[in-house]
């Protein structure tokens, strides 16, 4: 039975990365008297290492050998903490809105009592300024448990933080879904032991989603249908609680 439902964040719930992380990103840079820009083309790729510090350190790996290696973890840290601010000045203006149907699907599972939670590599405060800025008022208490950065050794595609999740929501993975973007998330949600709905954006749509429940372009509304890209089909053109129990219930 369909008794929980677990995001991510980044690219799944929010297209947050081109117009958000990214151009926070290069603003620590500025501030830091750097002259390092990370473009469109560019942050797809360092994308590929999940986790802003992580990115930043492979970054100076391949581009900054003027930087010593012993400077490296401080250096990261301070751009990283330099960064977090300025993207919770982003959301606070509004920069990032929720996916098409995102806002609609969180209200119907909380208002049905479905148990959400979160999954994340992004930073906790950046994920509580999303949900508070972007759903209404006290929707942040919809949430049993957020797992985010803070919560797990290692980034996806390693398996941790679904882990966790599962553990503080208390719930067996066989009554859970799970919602991502990206060939990691999908990893980390299915190493886990998790049914997982892929939504793709920009930066993941040429990605691997072998394993998928269903691969989507987005969630989609009763007037602006989603398409299926691969696995199973959409019964009305969108995704709300009925196709979810109705494709938890082939499992059953
Ligand atoms: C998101 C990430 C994060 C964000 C930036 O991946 O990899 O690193 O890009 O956030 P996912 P931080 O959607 O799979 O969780 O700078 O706070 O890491
Ligand atoms: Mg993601």
């Amino acid at each position: 039975m369909l008794r929980a439902l677990i995001f991510d964040v980044d690219g799944t719930l929010a297209d947050t990365e081109r117009d958000g992380h990214r151009v926070a990103f290069n603003r620590a840079f500025s501030d830091a008297g750097l002259d390092w820009h990370w473009d469109v083309p560019r942050y797809g790729e360092l994308l590929q290492v999940t986790g802003g510090r992580e990115r930043l350190l492979h970054f100076m790996q391949s581009d900054a050998a003027e930087i010593a290696q012993g400077d490296r973890d401080a250096l990261a840290r301070d751009l990283h903490a330099r960064k977090t601010v300025h993207y919770l000045h982003m959301i606070d203006a509004g920069v990032v809105k929720l996916r098409p149907g995102v806002a609609r699907l969180l209200t119907e599972a909380h208002n049905a009592d479905l148990v959400l939670a979160i999954a994340t590599t992004t930073t906790r405060a950046n994920v509580e300024a999303l949900l508070a800025h972007a759903l209404p008022a006290g929707a942040l208490s919809w949430f049993a448990a957020i797992g985010a950065a803070e919560n797990a050794a290692r980034k996806k595609p390693d398996p941790g933080i679904y882990e966790y999740v599962l553990r503080k929501i208390g719930i067996a993975a066989q009554d859970v879904l799970a919602f991502e973007d990206s060939e990691a998330g999908l990893c980390a949600a299915l190493t886990a032991g998790l049914r997982t709905v892929v939504t793709l954006n920009e930066y993941t749509d040429d990605q691997d989603f072998t394993g998928a429940l269903s691969v989507l372009s987005d969630f989609g509304e009763a007037e602006a249908h989603a398409m299926v890209i691969a696995g199973a089909p959409l019964n009305r053109g969108y995704v709300d609680l009925a196709q979810l129990r109705a494709w938890q219930a082939r499992q059953d």
